[in-house]
């Protein structure tokens, strides 16, 4: 271990390469009479900037150049994407990050029946290479960073991108930005995957091929443990399974021959940042500390390959539909803690986000919470502050021996792709999210305004609203326009091209891609292409039990509930039952596994769809089930398209009778709206389980005894 004089001398040279002509004192500051350096080094032999990185990735670190302003953001049509990004730069944004719309991520052009109810909803509808030049247009991609969150339609997506650049006259070799491009935790957690496990990993390796040779700043995966935390996964397991993901992608891309240094330093990591402070602190450290072991050993060389960079973001199953203004305070300490832990880039999310889609003050607020952390707090002049901290530390070598563990047991099963197939790290993740649902219902875990200090009565807030008809509209009209327009022998010769690639198990497919996005192939068309091969991969859908009656074990709300279902089974010869929907390409089913495993505890008898299916496919099976009640859950914002359907499919078979709830993300304006269309009862995000499961009865009972 270095000694804290030889430590100092290291960390004087690194920063001054870092800073070029400024000298490193300049970075000293006084407040007010208080002198403060850079940097405060220890014994420990702990330098930023120095492997394995536990005080950061730059030796100057925010000091230097803070983190950057990344909102993720897309709205419906192009231009509106394009007019709001635009806005955001002027007012202070740094870098771009887009947000694409469920038809676009499983790889379904705006036409597609099945994305009636998806196109413009969450994000952007992009079917061709038009759309996307309209996305950047004005915004110069040889200057802006930009990310795009894409792992199903990550091939057609990344190609557009590179031809819209190629057409604003900057080549490839110039971009810079990142691409989602994770699929393990598709699978495993966000589920907007196209193609089964192994073709899908083919798709990671030719990426990180194709960028590592033809596009050097641009980083090619942003490996993701946020959509682990947002399904419920605790820090540990969020950690180990990230860094387990990583590791699987690093041998993939050596397998197919690639030298690690040559592609290491453009990998890229995803952590969400929830409300446990220091914690989410210390995963940070622990990250970077295990990352640069794992590289180590996976043979890395350059230090630029065992540097965990990473973009942050703060937690969306933290923020409440109670009281929402709150949600601006928890952002702003979730925000903090991300900076503390030394993140390189960072979104804010907006306070009405577990209500709606982001509205344009919300916006406003949330990118103002980095802007005055940045410019205001002070945070930024002193590297890794709390380095040092006998908690931080000591929680911060915690982590990184459970994650250590974990990462082994993952190992022993032969790796993540493995893993995944199996299904157990879902299953952990989930058992993880319905133990914590049980701990807030039962006020163990204190939210504020939820569960505690709960309002009487809440004002109505401002929210956006989509009109997807109309989006839908204008994508069909560009689409057929291109159709109309293109070359049309040039463009299926490039798909039959990109199909005979994905067949021989041999060519780069986003190669071919880019030249079907040049001959003004659309995305859906480039997806077929390879699923033509590959298939559409239907994942099964399995529903743990026990796991909430555990945790209610002697609970007299719990019994109570129990005790019900005992007197309806009594009286009908059966349990009440329940079909739990998702529908449309909303893959977000944390909130259906928490309700199906809580209702299959109370005693209901609980059927759980599969994911991305139609209202009718849901009708049919109710239908055949003969089920009292559907489920809907919905956090996509289609529920205003696909609820009414469903209860227009479900008349038509007769049945009436059929009880309809809707959970998830659903605007308190939009309720009048839903209980019209025929809905018995809403329940928004942070409904005690318990409560839903009474309603639920309550109306069941009533529909029978009618
Ligand atoms: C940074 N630089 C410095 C210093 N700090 N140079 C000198 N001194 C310093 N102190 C340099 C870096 O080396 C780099 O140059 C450049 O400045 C930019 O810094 P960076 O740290 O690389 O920042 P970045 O360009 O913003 O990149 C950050 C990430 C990248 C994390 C590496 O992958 C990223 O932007 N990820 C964002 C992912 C994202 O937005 N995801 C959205 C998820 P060089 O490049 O020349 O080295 S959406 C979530 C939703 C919920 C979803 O997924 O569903």
């Amino acid at each position: 271990m270095v000694s804290k004089e030889e430590a100092e001398g290291i960390w004087q040279t690194l920063a001054q390469q870092e800073l070029r002509d400024t000298p490193v004192d300049a970075l000293k500051r006084d407040y007010g009479g208080l002198e403060v350096d850079p940097v405060y080094l220890g014994d420990d032999g702990a330098i930023p900037g120095v492997e394995p990185f536990t005080r950061g990735v730059r030796a100057t670190m925010y000091a230097n150049r803070p983190w950057t302003i990344r909102q993720y953001a897309g709205f419906s049509t192009a231009e509106e994407s394009n007019r709001f990004y635009r806005q955001a730069l002027e007012r202070g944004q740094k870098g771009l990050s887009v947000a694409f719309d469920l038809a676009t991520h499983r790889g379904y052009d705006s036409d597609h029946p099945r994305v009636v109810g998806d196109v413009g909803k969450a994000g952007v509808a992009i079917d061709s290479v038009e759309d996307m030049k309209i996305l950047f247009d004005g915004i110069p991609l040889d200057e802006m960073s930009v990310s795009m969150t894409m792992n199903g339609a990550v091939i057609p997506v990344l190609a557009m991108f590179i031809v819209a650049a190629e057409e604003q006259g900057v080549s490839q070799d110039k971009l810079s930005g990142t691409i989602q491009n994770d699929i393990l935790k598709e699978f495993m957690v966000r589920n907007t995957y196209i193609y089964p496990p192994e073709p899908s990993m083919r798709i990671v390796g030719d990426i990180i091929a194709h960028t590592a040779q033809h596009m050097p700043k641009f980083n090619s995966i942003s490996i993701s443990g946020y959509h682990m935390h947002e399904a419920g996964a605790t820090a540990v397991q969020e950690l180990a399974y990230t860094l387990a993901d990583g590791m699987d992608y690093v041998r993939a891309a050596q397998e197919r021959g690639l030298d690690i240094d040559k592609f290491a330093g453009r990998l890229s990591f995803f952590f969400g940042i929830g409300m446990n402070f220091f914690v989410e602190i210390a995963k940070l450290r622990a990250a970077r500390t295990l990352w640069s072991r794992i590289m180590t050993d996976l043979g890395a060389k350059d230090p630029r390959s065992k540097m965990l960079r990473t973009h942050c973001q703060t937690s969306g199953v933290s923020l409440t539909e109670q009281d929402p203004y709150n949600n601006v305070v928890r952002t702003a300490f979730e925000a903090m803690a991300a900076v503390l832990g030394g993140t390189q880039s960072l979104h804010t999310n907006s306070f009405d986000e577990a209500i709606a889609l982001p509205s344009e003050t919300s916006s406003r607020i949330a990118r103002n919470t980095q802007l005055i952390l940045q410019h205001e707090t002070r945070v930024t002049d002193v590297i890794d502050p709390l380095g040092g901290s006998y908690y931080i530390e000591a929680l911060t070598e915690q982590m990184v021996a459970q994650a250590e563990k974990l990462i082994a047991e993952v190992e022993t099963q032969g790796g993540m792709t493995k893993a995944v197939q199996s299904g157990e790290p879902k299953l952990a993740i989930e058992k993880a999210a319905a133990v914590r649902q049980a701990a807030i219902d039962r006020g163990e875990e204190v939210i504020v305004g939820v569960n505690r200090y709960r309002l009487d009565a809440q004002e109505p807030i401002e929210t956006l609203e989509i009109d997807n008809a109309k989006v839908r509209a204008a994508q069909i009209a560009r689409l057929e326009q291109l159709r109309n327009t293109r070359d049309e022998a040039r463009c299926q010769s490039a798909l039959s091209a990109l199909r005979e690639f994905a067949a021989m198990d041999e060519g780069n497919l986003l190669e071919a891609a880019i030249e079907a996005a040049r001959a003004r192939a659309s995305l859906g068309e480039i997806s077929l292409a390879m699923e033509d091969v590959f298939g559409r991969y239907n994942a099964t859908t399995r529903v743990l039990s026990g796991v909430y009656a555990s945790e209610y074990a002697d609970d007299p709300q719990f019994e109570q509930a129990r005790e019900r279902i005992a007197t309806f089974q009594k009286a009908h010869r059966r349990p009440p039952s329940i079909f739990v929907a998702k529908m449309g390409q909303d893959g977000h089913d944390r909130g259906a596994k928490v309700i199906a495993t809580a209702f299959a505890d109370i005693g209901f008898d609980v059927h759980m769809g599969q994911l991305f299916e139609t209202p009718h496919e849901v009708a049919a099976h109710a239908d055949e089930l003969k089920v009292d009640a559907v489920g809907v859950s919905s956090l996509a914002a289609g529920h205003k398209t696909l609820v009414p359907e469903l209860i227009a499919a479900l008349r038509e078979r007769d049945l009436d009778e059929v009880a309809v709830f809707v959970g998830g993300v659903i605007p308190s304006t939009d309720y009048d709206f839903l209980r019209e269309a025929g809905v018995s009862d809403i329940f928004g995000p942070g409904t005690n389980v318990l409560d839903a499961a009474f309603s639920v009865l309550d109306r069941i009972e009533g529909k029978l005894s009618n």
